[in-house]
């Protein structure tokens, strides 16, 4: 199981507001708890946060934000006596309009080789005041921004997939490439286990940037015919990872590189994983399907289908960074969010509200059901506490640029990166000592902390502990997976290994055939006999399957 690690919201040590690496250093008994094999830490490079720190200004450096690279050997040291490995993330599609290449390219002149190292174009029209063609930005709006050129004339266009502050690279160009592995080397030198690897289906563009159905995430927009994407999947990613698997086998021990890829389907996103290329890649197929019992046959059939086929263990994920927590999500009918909200947008006071406590009712037992498949699973930091998104943060606290971009119509991810609460007292829930806090916490987030969690048997703590627990002792992340039949269609159950799964997403009760009890979403206390055996709706039980 690898545990993420979002480090601005995960612990503040200097009380500065925003969380730091020697915070997550003095939490790693804690987390090595929940039986963790690695950690995967979002970006905490140099930046200018203008994208949550995906927009790097310095690859080889920690930002004072989050402390020295000292702190990061420390941490690596610490993390290591405790079994724990740490894999970091990998931002190589583009960097911040701060990094010193783009500073230079915008210093130089068109068709320079500093211009070659990103994507410049003329502009269409009579004076180039088109942008170069119809793609858009992930955030909203064009996906090109017009420079003005050292002379003081309107210029060339830049593309950048994402904000404007966020250059794409070109991945064409030599220097790129030995500018990355100069990076993955300089990290590898310093012990990490491996590299999540950011929008890995995109770096390569079509050299000839033809317009298509205009969206750069892969769907079309109202009135663009939608055809295979230029930014997506081209054959030269192969050779980059190919290139980057050689460098990581320099190095002794098993190391990982995994896709984060929003790519369909699934057989797709598989294309990457290789025994001389990429180990895992994230299937996001999973966290974004509809909760209902035939999408998600559908889906689980699919998942272990694709990776199957390339022999490589699929991965299981239910919330990120990016999305809207799952235990918010399932406060909606069918896991959904209120009409037309995209992957990818918050929720605010102008929408339907989520019922919370149906969702971490489902939450529990999505949970459940994901730890008891074969594969790798992904949790991120606070799930384990039932943590929902803050669902009526102020506008003015927004900090995603989604939200500028669309002039608010896109809420932005903020809602799901709130500062973990870690006591049930204080400011800011024990994230500091200070009160402060990038981003406000809601009302209440102290009844989620985990210093209340961890005594209490029937907490989510306890929980998804129990359930970690034993997928380790009965080897389930390498076992097998069958369906088992006989219970009717709202319900779903299959046997992994000696356990069968059973979760119930109808609406009445199921009863349920004789076996004893492993762990059960509604009680968490291991080994205790059911009184009835039924299952209520939304609810979700291991039996020991004799
Ligand atoms: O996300 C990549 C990704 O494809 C996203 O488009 C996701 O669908 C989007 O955030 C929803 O709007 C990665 C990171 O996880 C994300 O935090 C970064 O903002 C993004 O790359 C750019 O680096």
């Amino acid at each position: 199981m690898i545990y993420q690690i979002y480090p601005r919201s995960f612990r503040d040590a200097n009380g500065d507001g925003e969380g730091d690496l020697q915070g997550i250093t003095a939490e790693l008994a804690n987390i090595r708890e929940l039986d963790v094999d690695a950690l995967w830490l979002s970006p905490f490079y140099p930046s200018p946060q203008r994208d949550g720190g995906y927009d790097v200004s310095d690859y080889r450096d920690v930002d004072p934000m989050f402390g020295t690279l000292e702190d990061f050997d420390t941490l690596i040291a610490r993390a290591d006596g405790l079994g724990l490995r740490i894999i970091i993330d990998l931002v190589p599609n583009h960097c911040s309009f701060e990094h010193a290449l783009f500073r230079a390219a915008l210093g130089s002149e068109p068709g320079s080789a500093e211009r070659e190292v990103f994507i410049f174009r003329n502009g269409k029209g009579e004076n180039g005041e088109l942008p170069p063609n119809n793609w858009q930005s992930h955030f909203g709006g064009p996906a090109w921004t017009r420079i003005t050129e050292t002379d003081g004339t309107a210029g060339q266009w830049y593309l950048h997939l994402f904000d404007s502050s966020q250059p794409d690279f070109n991945w064409h160009a030599p220097v790129v490439h030995e500018e990355f592995e100069q990076t993955l080397r300089f990290w590898l030198d310093r012990g990490v286990a491996g590299f999540r690897v950011d929008v890995a289906h995109s770096l390569v563009k079509h050299p000839e940037l033809p317009d298509w159905g205009g969206r750069a995430d892969g769907n079309s927009s109202e009135g663009f015919p939608g055809h295979e994407a230029p930014m997506f999947g081209q054959p030269e990613l192969h050779d980059i990872y190919r290139r980057w698997n050689a460098i990581m086998r320099e190095y002794d021990g098993d190391r990982v590189l995994c896709a984060e890829a929003s790519i369909s389907p699934v057989e797709r996103l598989a294309d990457w994983v290789r025994p001389d290329q990429m180990q895992q890649a994230f299937n996001f197929a999973f966290l974004g399907t509809k909760w209902e019992p035939e999408s998600l046959r559908s889906v689980i059939e699919t998942s272990l289908r694709g990776f199957d086929a390339v022999n490589a263990p699929t991965t299981w994920v239910l919330s990120n960074h990016d999305v809207v927590r799952h235990a918010t999500r399932f406060g909606y009918p069918h896991g959904g969010r209120p009409d037309g909200i995209r992957d990818g947008d918050g929720i605010g006071t102008g929408d339907a509200q989520p019922d919370t406590q149906r969702g971490l009712t489902l939450a529990r037992a999505a949970a459940m059901l994901m730890l008891a498949l074969p594969g790798g699973v992904y949790l991120y930091q606070g799930e384990e506490l039932g943590l929902a998104d803050h669902t009526e943060l102020p506008d003015e606290v927004r900090q995603d640029p989604t939200f500028a971009r669309t002039d608010g119509a896109r809420l932005g991810r903020d809602g799901c990166r709130i500062p973990l609460p870690w006591a049930q007292h204080g400011e800011t829930a024990g994230f500091n000592d200070t009160g402060a806090s990038w981003l406000p916490q809601p009302t209440g987030w102290g009844n989620y902390a985990r210093s209340e969690q961890q005594n209490d048997r029937r907490s989510t703590l306890s929980l998804y502990r129990a359930a970690l627990d034993q997928r380790r002792a009965l080897n389930l992340g390498s076992g097998s997976f069958a369906w088992y039949d006989g219970f009717g269609d709202d319900v779903l159950a299959f046997v992994n290994r000696e356990v069968l799964v059973v979760m119930n997403l109808g609406s009445s009760e199921v009863a349920l055939p004789g076996f004893d009890v492993l762990l059960d979403s509604d009680n968490v206390i291991p080994g205790t006999p059911k009184t009835s055996h039924t299952l209520v709706p939304e609810q979700c039980i291991w039996l020991r399957f004799k």
